[in-house]
């Protein structure tokens, strides 16, 4: 892996303070100068990744980029990009996406991630899986020594049926690293519905759960999973946005 660091600021420069939302900006427009025209992109989901949408319908609409074909990650960023005027596709109609941006909730340092505090977990990972690069935009908050390390849950989506039957098998899987299942409610204190009509199950761990892979594996075994949001391996490149600058690691 190779990594390369930029400053934003001169050294001569005073310090400035930049919020997290200043460095999610950053970290985004930093990936939108991987894209050109004619590309299929796949156009990710949640606050970093809707400033790498808006960037990109705006150099759309300035002429600076042309034909590009956007196959969105979740129902919220097909209205965004619907918004901005970007044309829009699918994976049927496009099985191979030439660049995905999107944004991950955690980053280890092998740039496996978690995905789906915001729930669009299942069409990242369809969409992001099918791409030739991947770029991950973060702010530095978002690094961890290891996958749960951030004290946030891993999230699994679940079919609705018998949810807590799923539940408990996933409770007991990880049993030993202190997990505690919890179905995901929405602000009305109801199920959390995702874009296709299933739950999620956050997974909260207070140990490192181990081999991933293996863990990986034994989640998809479990009768009423439908994915879950370890992205191992995935990631092409992760854009870190932070105090001191943005540092591109490369896979
Ligand atoms: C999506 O948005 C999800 O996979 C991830 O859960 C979330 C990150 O959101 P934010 O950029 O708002 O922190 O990428």
């Amino acid at each position: 892996s190779s990594m390369e660091a930029l400053s934003l600021s001169s050294p001569m420069s005073p310090p400035v303070i930049l919020t997290q939302d200043e460095l999610k900006k950053i970290a985004a427009y930093k990936a939108v100068e991987f894209v050109e025209s004619g590309m299929v992109l796949g156009l990710g989901t949640g606050s970093t990744a809707k400033h790498a949408v808006d960037r990109i319908g705006e150099l759309l609409c300035q002429g600076k980029l042309n034909n590009i074909i956007g196959i969105p990650t979740s129902k919220k960023t097909q209205e965004q990009a619907l918004s901005l005027g970007i044309p829009l596709s699918d994976l049927d109609n496009h099985p191979t996406i030439d660049l995905a941006i999107d944004g991950a909730d955690e980053v280890d340092p092998h740039l496996n991630l978690v995905k789906g505090r915001g729930g669009s977990l299942l069409r990242e990972k369809m969409v992001e899986g099918a791409c030739k690069k991947f770029v991950v935009i973060v702010d530095e908050s978002k690094l961890v020594k290891y996958l749960g390390g951030s004290g946030l849950a891993l999230p699994v989506e679940v079919v609705p049926f018998c949810w807590k039957f799923t539940a408990n098998k996933l409770q007991n899987l990880f049993e030993s690293s202190g997990c505690v299942a919890k179905l995901r409610n929405d602000c009305k204190g109801e199920p959390f519905v995702t874009d296709n009509g299933n739950y999620i199950v956050d997974l909260y761990l207070k140990k490192d759960i181990g081999d991933l892979q293996v863990a990986s594996d034994a989640i998809l075994r479990i009768a009423g999973v439908v994915e879950h949001g370890m992205f191992l391996d995935m990631a092409t490149t992760v854009i870190v946005a932070g105090e001191l600058g943005i540092t591109i690691k490369n896979k």
